[in-house]
């Protein structure tokens, strides 16, 4: 049964490996699971069928061939963590801290710092962006100082590489063009561990090759 994720046909990140289907490619490969693409125009994202499978209309999907479609990065990864060695502990108190730091970067990390980059996407041109930018860079400061004390001179962020550190570290990188992780020489070299890892580069070598496909097309 052939595993198939969707992306986008033409990513808006022009291949940097930013788009959350790519926090998917990289469990996959972390588990030596093969899969395939199936790519998405924005328009396709909002047409009955792809709404079918994620009501939001958005990437990525996951579908196991089997029946099983599911949306949301965080779940997928998640479901294939779960049903693949590699990505998740055998010790179940060690495996409940790994799902727990999915859980930190998704639903604590994150949201600090998307709201930075909606504030530099869409807020702007507002006449209280330049009052607003500096009040959301401090809650990042503080959260990633937090997590920056909490990992130390660790590799990772308990013991093994698990799917916790593949989500905070894609948190993470997403992030890097701020210049604010880089006020903590921990995090920015957890970041380059994490991105160093063989997985990680065939996944982004694998969305790069599209979006570079795509200009040519
Ligand atoms: N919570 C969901 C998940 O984790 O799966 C969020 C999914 C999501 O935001 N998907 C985005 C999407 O499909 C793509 S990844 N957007 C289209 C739409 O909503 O119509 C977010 C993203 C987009 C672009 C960049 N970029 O250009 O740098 C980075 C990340």
């Amino acid at each position: 049964m052939t595993i198939t994720i969707t992306g986008f046909a033409s990513s808006p990140d022009r291949g940097r490996g930013l788009a959350r289907d790519m926090r998917v490619r990289w469990a996959l490969e972390e588990v030596g699971q093969a899969y395939a693409m199936r790519l998405l125009s924005f328009a396709e994202l909002k047409q009955a069928a792809h709404i079918a499978h994620h009501p939001f209309g958005q990437i990525p999907t996951y579908e196991d061939g089997q029946g099983l479609v599911l949306f949301e990065a965080g779940a997928i990864v998640l479901h294939i963590a779960e049903n693949h060695v590699g990505l998740l502990p055998v010790d179940p108190q060690a495996r409940s801290r790994a799902i727990m730091w999915m859980f930190a970067a998704l639903n604590t990390v994150e949201p600090v710092l998307l709201e930075r980059e909606t504030a530099m996407l869409i807020e702007r041109e507002r006449d209280w962006h330049h009052e607003r930018l500096p009040l959301i860079e401090q809650r990042i400061r503080e959260r990633l100082g937090q997590l920056s004390d909490r990992l130390g001179d660790a590799e990772w962020l308990d013991d093994e590489f698990s799917a916790g550190d593949l989500m905070m570290a894609s948190v993470l990188i997403r992030t890097k063009s701020s210049g604010l992780m880089d006020e903590h020489a921990n995090l920015v070299a957890y970041v380059a561990r994490a991105e160093a890892r063989p997985a990680y580069q065939r996944a982004f070598a694998a969305q790069l090759a599209i979006y570079e496909a795509s200009l040519n097309a």
